[in-house]
């Protein structure tokens, strides 16, 4: 595989959600998830830009299968700006769920993003709540300084990366998924489905062995 080399001025790093809700022993465990971390921060060395999301939910957040009396996590129900799958609580604000695995090497991440705070709007996207009306702000700033590409790492992969990964193309930044530097859920067939969104969407599906710096 030809190499993708990094531009540095252009080029932002998003790591989504490596929270410790989404790794082994979280509440939310992606499997396999906490395996990512090393890949991530060898990513992170590599990059001038990068930014962090953190899935940051009220208690009692309407995501949670826990304020629906009667359905279960991973069931679906009907919110008001449509259909939306209920989860264990997760990432509570100010938790050590929510706080970002301790392994990861944070100091050279220059913005960190926290979605999911409207207690009745889930954001699975860094860049739209899932009502796809209200901003986050991501894809200004990133375009305010200065960035065409994206490169995506992080949890879940066919959840927060993948509705990121879509936006981030809608919003025209040039979008490559970091598929080792991800994992996934996997709730009722949502791997293969993610997988045809990335490549519909026009993302690109990379591994992090592909991204070289030319100065280094
Ligand atoms: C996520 C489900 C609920 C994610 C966040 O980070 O992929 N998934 N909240
Ligand atoms: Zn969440």
């Amino acid at each position: 595989m030809t190499p993708i080399t990094i531009e540095p001025g252009r080029d932002l790093l998003l790591v989504v959600d490596v929270q410790n809700d989404f790794c082994e022993g979280g509440r939310l465990a992606v499997p396999d998830g906490g395996a990512i971390v090393p890949v991530v921060n060898r990513l992170m060395a590599l990059f001038d830009h990068v930014a962090l999301t953190q899935d940051w939910h009220p208690p009692g957040h309407r995501s949670f299968a826990s304020a629906h009396a009667g359905h279960a996590p991973f069931t679906q129900v009907a919110m008001p700006y449509g259909e939306q799958t209920l989860w264990p609580d997760h990432c509570v604000q100010g938790t050590d769920g929510a706080a970002l695995h301790p392994g990861l090497e944070t100091g050279r991440a220059e913005l960190v993003l926290r979605k999911g705070r409207d207690p009745l709007i889930d954001s699975y996207s860094a860049f739209m709540e899932n009502d796809r009306r209200t901003s986050t702000g991501l894809g200004a700033w990133a375009r305010e300084r200065g960035f065409d590409r994206m490169f995506l790492a992080g949890l879940a992969l066919d959840y927060c990366v993948l509705w990121s990964a879509e936006d981030a193309c809608e919003a025209g930044f040039e979008t490559y998924v970091i598929e080792d530097a991800c994992r996934g859920l996997d709730v009722e067939g949502s791997m293969a489905r993610a997988k045809h969104r990335l490549a519909a969407c026009g993302a690109t599906r990379i591994s992090a062995g592909r991204i070289a710096r030319s100065d280094r």
